[in-house]
């Protein structure tokens, strides 16, 4: 049985007793906590609090922004541009990078974030989230611009996300394993209910967006029809499927429970990698996947090892129980 101790106190025990984090980095770890709790609180509210459906903007994706996503983006953009602890951050819902204003203190960290990710659930009231990359400013650089947040998942110094379900859930790796706090709305504080989360090495669950299957690659189509087969198939197993189409919760189950996600290049739209995002996607769900045991690529390469070209880089992402992503991976690269 885990003990029950706040997010806060981890947090200092991360940075005092275990040296983990430094004081700035805990302080905006708080802050991002502060402002998912707030999050919740509005998506929580639902139709009550008059913000479901559509606003009549599109974000820098070109897709239509729910009401929900663009308070989102301005609570995290409010709660964290006074602390002194950012230089500047991104978001999907904005086509630039937002600079901390001179009016405040600037810091050394960058804060990336899908504020509100899989937002098309929002309506229907199926679990959607938030999910933060926490980057440090290059050395000796002087102002900050687009080209300083575009460094490798391997180069995060935090990852997480907040779920917004039956409970809210915070998932949190600082680089020491990954820990999940729940909010405990009586105390209006997140609580330490999981930590060292392990992923197990096989799964017999995957999830994938099974109406693209006409335009998926040859991997990808042997990978599922594999899984299909079942017992008299060539993995000599039976296989369940699971889609939420919110990849904050596929992403949690698969800690909770493994499996197996992919969202794989296909052909609807050949010049793109993929469809979800590399710097606030995938290299965060990257990271708290391998900090729990399992492994994440594109099909043929670590998702961490990417090197960003541009802030909104689309890429192909398989991850989650490790055994099982090798395997996928191996059906494209051959090796
Ligand atoms: P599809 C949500 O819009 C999202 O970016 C991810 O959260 C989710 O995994 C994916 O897109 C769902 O995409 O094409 O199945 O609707």
């Amino acid at each position: 049985m885990t003990k029950r101790i706040s997010l806060t106190r981890y947090l200092v025990e991360q940075q005092r007793v275990d040296g983990h984090i430094p004081a700035q980095l805990r302080l905006l770890l708080e802050v991002v906590a502060r402002a998912c709790k707030s999050i919740s609180q509005a998506v929580n509210k639902g139709d009550l609090g008059g913000v479901l459906g559509v606003a009549t903007t599109e974000n820098v994706q070109g897709e239509m922004q729910k009401q929900l996503d663009i308070i989102a983006n301005e609570v995290l953009i409010e709660a964290n541009e006074w602390g002194g602890h950012l230089a500047a951050m991104a978001s999907e819902e904005m086509e630039g990078i937002y600079v901390v204003p001179n009016r405040y203190p600037q810091g050394e960290y960058l804060l990336l974030f899908d504020p509100l990710d899989g937002s098309s659930n929002i309506d229907v009231n199926v679990s959607i989230g938030t999910i933060f990359s926490v980057l440090k400013m290059p050395e000796d650089d002087r102002g900050v611009d687009e080209g300083d947040f575009l460094q490798p998942g391997h180069r995060q110094v935090a990852a997480g996300y907040c779920v917004y379900g039956p409970q809210t859930t915070l998932v949190l790796t600082v680089g020491d394993g990954v820990a999940m706090f729940t909010l405990d709305r009586e105390q209006g504080s997140f609580v330490l209910t999981r930590e060292n989360v392990q992923i197990p090495p096989d799964t017999q669950e995957f999830a994938i967006n099974m109406s693209n299957m006409r335009h998926w690659d040859e991997p990808v189509k042997r990978y599922v029809d594999e899984c299909l087969a079942g017992k008299e198939g060539p993995r000599g197993k039976d296989f369940n499927m699971r889609w939420v189409a919110s990849m904050v919760a596929d992403v949690h189950r698969i800690l909770t429970r493994g499996g197996v996600f992919l969202y794989p290049w296909d052909k609807r739209e050949p010049d793109k990698p993929g469809k979800l995002r590399l710097m606030y996607e995938a290299n965060p769900m990257g990271w708290l996947i391998e900090q729990a045991g399992g492994a994440a690529t594109n099909g043929r390469e670590r998702i961490l090892d990417i090197q960003p070209a541009k802030l909104h880089e689309r890429v192909s992402v398989i991850l989650g129980s490790k055994n099982e992503v090798e395997r996928a991976t191996r059906y494209h690269t051959g090796l």
